[in-house]
């Protein structure tokens, strides 16, 4: 075969044969068989052209409706055929550049196949609309493989095989940006499991958790009318027979600020507008509910409705899947409450009382609201709201609180209590899934975690999420790519090295003791006299030598991330991270006569500090140190990455392909910054030059070792992997042999699985063929 010269080298393969006969263009492109190019548009668009004529540098281009163009030669990009419009795997594209991708998923995207391989990634472009792909007759044609294009179920179908063939626990690891479709992928992802898992009945009961988190942990944000405001990792546990036995969550950094405070146009969680919403007339009496419309904490968005969603049907499956997940209606009724009494707290107003601004709460209907719904004593209610007990020394001071401390203690208040709940109904539902008595140990793995986010501005929240995506990408390359090298290279493979992004640097940044952001953050966060301006001039005193940091004026700093530079403003970065609930808040809460309260102080005990000065208390043994938000952040990350490292991983890739959620709409230049920021690119490039599938010789000889006409009981497996590969004929480019593995291309793996299958087959039905005579 022929290479072409020219395009960016990314050509491997020649051009079909068949191509030749349907262009007839005498250029000299045609010649290397390239007839169509790329040509990049002033707007950044690529459209496709073909050439004219050329000369010299120039050339001229016929772009659609006979549009012409004249551009640098060298700035075309080569098509690929029309025959190769939409294939399946991006690895099949001989022309691998961008605006091949580009086209290659937009050309699928308009057809509703929002599914696109990658080699061993799924690409899923969100269709923003419902599209045929689900349901119980999709589900049974991948479980039978009777359809064979890639979806979801194809990556869960393969979870289940992989699991059950090399005992070896799964990952399903979704990213994307926000908006992207991670948690419907999850979603779906589940729905499969559940459906060839099922049939304890547990699996009703998975799924229904994803009403109640989503009701309790998403809301409306200006880029998605669902948006998870936590992180997510659902364990599913199977049994030696394939059946779902149980499974388990685990939830990672809820956006608590949400719950007091709410940018313009967007929702605090969706299940206080359900509540309000939905609840019946005896449970408003109970709760003394008003409209939502009512509550300063919902109102200071002025957003309470989302097209197409009826909050108080969605009231009522929550409560359905509250039932089926085993929370009697008692407690119920007792986390409405609480939900009802955050809502109170933000309707509590205060008043001066003295000339130096100490206030006092308002004894109105939301202070004694408050009170009967937590189940405390009004007054102590008002001492914590207005006052705080110090400690110095070992004398107890009483300080009271100006307008500003007071509104700080309230809002800390309602959302501690918000947070308690939701990790509290995560307990009550993990202790409901925890139900497979029998643990085999083998399970499968779903983790949706909030995408990257840029915004305008960008806070701590922001910090914390872009981190977490940082960890993640470093999985996916270190597998993807470390991995596969060093593999091949310890294996004695010959194998090009490939060079690759690594984000260690990014990282670094972030970890690195003790001049790292986490740990600058929170040394500063343990000084009584640290603000947010000492925070950025202590970070830019230290950090600039990082070639990821940069940086900028007055509370402001950068970081260039792998998906893009990201400017955080420091403003309120050391509140939220000490996140502080004052011991009289928590002694408040521990002397309620209801239950839910008094879990949620025994909990925040765990952590809590002693009465002490300083915010971050370092002296006191470890059950007293508290943790700051960050640091606690960043073992979870780690104990989750360890978790995910004893894995098979499987990634999916989620695209958004426009800003404003409407269905059709592809903008190239969106997109684009995806595929380059989530290293699908590099990921063909790799995959289709490199040898995706090994197995150990000893597995290869035990799996298909029967499938061999000679006798090898006295054979090493890897004589025995050598006679299989040639008499199976498979060619020698397909394959290649290691010092402890085989590695084969794409797709050689099949073959073989099919010819073993078919045999098996065989061999059963004789079986029983024989067992029939003999009765
Ligand atoms: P995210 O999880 O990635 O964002 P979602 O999964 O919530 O994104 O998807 C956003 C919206 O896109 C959904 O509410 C659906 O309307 C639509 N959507 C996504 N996938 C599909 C699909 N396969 N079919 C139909 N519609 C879909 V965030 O949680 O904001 O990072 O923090
Ligand atoms: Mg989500």
């Amino acid at each position: 075969g022929e290479r072409s010269s020219i395009g960016d080298g990314d050509s491997i393969l020649p051009l079909p044969e068949s191509n030749d006969r349907k262009w007839s263009d005498t250029n000299v492109y045609a010649r290397k068989k390239v007839l169509q190019f790329w040509v990049q548009l002033p707007n950044g668009n690529w459209e496709l052209g073909k050439i004219m004529s050329t000369s010299g540098e120039e050339s001229v281009i016929v772009v659609t409706e006979g549009k012409v163009l004249k551009v640098k030669s060298e700035t075309l990009v080569p098509a690929n055929p029309d025959i190769l419009d939409g294939v399946d795997d991006l690895m099949q594209l001989s022309y691998l550049n961008e605006p091949a991708v580009l086209y290659n998923l937009e050309y699928r995207y308009n057809q509703d196949m929002i599914y696109t391989k990658a080699g061993p990634v799924l690409v899923a472009v969100n269709p923003f609309k419902e599209v045929p792909l689900y349901g119980n007759r999709n589900i049974e044609a991948y479980r039978k493989r009777s359809n064979e294009s890639p979806h979801v179920y194809a990556i869960a179908d393969t979870a289940i095989r992989e699991m059950i063939r090399d005992e070896v626990n799964q990952s399903i690891i979704i990213s994307g940006e926000s908006g992207a479709g991670k948690t419907e992928t999850a979603k779906i992802a589940m729905q499969y499991l559940a459906a060839l898992g099922g049939g304890s009945g547990i699996e009703y009961e998975i799924l229904k958790t994803n009403p109640i988190l989503e009701a309790f942990g998403n809301a409306k944000t200006l880029r998605n009318d669902n948006s998870s405001r936590f992180g997510k990792l659902i364990e599913i546990h199977f049994s030696e027979t394939g059946k779902i036995s149980g499974a388990q969550i685990q939830t990672f950094l809820l956006e608590k600020s949400r719950v007091v405070q709410c940018t313009e146009g967007e929702r605090s969680y969706h299940i206080f507008y359900q509540l309000c919403a939905g609840a019946s007339p005896t449970l408003r009496e109970k709760l003394n509910l008003t409209s939502a419309k009512q509550y300063n904490y919902l109102k200071q968005s002025n957003c309470y409705s989302i097209n197409g969603v009826d909050d108080a049907e969605r009231f009522h499956a929550v409560k359905e899947a509250l039932d089926i997940v085993h929370v009697s209606k008692e407690d119920q009724e007792n986390v409405f409450a609480m939900l009802a009494a955050v809502l109170w707290l933000g309707n509590v107003s205060f008043t001066i009382i003295d000339n130096e601004n100490h206030v006092e709460p308002e004894p109105d209907e939301s202070l004694s609201t408050v009170a009967k719904l937590i189940g405390c004593n009004i007054n102590e209610l008002k001492l914590a709201l207005s006052k705080r007990n110090m400690r110095v020394n070992n004398d107890t001071i009483v300080q009271k609180l100006t307008l500003s401390q007071a509104i700080d203690a309230r809002d800390a208040l309602a959302k501690s209590i918000y947070a308690c709940l939701f990790d509290w109904l995560v307990e009550q539902i993990n202790k409901s899934l925890a139900v497979g008595k029998r643990r085999t140990g083998r399970s499968i793995s779903i983790l949706d975690i909030y995408g990257f986010e840029s915004f305008n501005k960008n806070s701590f929240e922001q910090f914390c999420i872009n981190y977490a995506n940082e960890r993640l990408q470093q999985h996916f390359n270190r597998h993807l790519f470390k991995l596969e090298q060093e593999e091949y290279i310890q294996d004695g493979i010959d194998w090009t090295r490939v060079d690759f992004e690594d984000n260690q640097e990014c990282l670094s940044l972030f970890e690195k003791k003790p001049l790292g952001l986490l740990s600058l953050l929170d040394e500063e966060s343990t000084f009584p006299n640290g603000t947010d301006l000492t925070l950025a001039n202590k970070l830019k005193q230290h950090l600039n030598d990082n070639s990821c940091f940069r940086g900028d004026r007055g509370k402001a700093f950068t970081v260039a991330h792998y998906a893009g530079e990201v400017t955080y403003e420091t403003t309120g970065f050391l509140e939220k991270n000490r996140d502080l609930l004052h011991s009289d808040s928590i002694q408040l809460l521990s002397s309620c006569s209801c239950h839910l309260p008094q879990a949620f102080a025994s909990s925040m005990l765990i952590y809590s500090e002693k009465p002490l000065v300083g915010p971050l208390h370092k002296a006191g043994g470890a059950d007293s140190q508290r943790l700051s938000v960050a640091t606690k952040f960043k073992g979870q990350l780690f104990q989750l990455m360890q978790r995910l490292g004893n894995t098979t991983p499987h990634f999916i890739r989620c695209i958004k392909p426009n800003n404003v959620q409407s269905a059709g709409l592809y903008e190239q230049g969106l997109v684009l910054q995806q595929l380059r920021c989530c290293g699908v690119l590099e990921v063909v490039r790799i995959s289709r030059s490199g040898f995706p599938t090994r197995m150990f010789h000893h597995k290869f000889a035990r799996r298909y070792g029967f499938l061999l006409l000679e006798n090898i009981a006295a054979k090493d497996p890897l004589s025995v992997s050598v006679a299989i590969l040639h008499q199976f004929n498979i060619l020698p480019e397909m394959y290649q042999v290691g010092y402890t593995k085989l590695f084969f291309r794409t797709g050689q793996i099949g073959v073989l699985e099919d010819t073993r299958n078919r045999t098996l087959h065989g061999i059963l039905r004789l079986q029983s063929y024989f067992r029939g005579h003999q009765a």
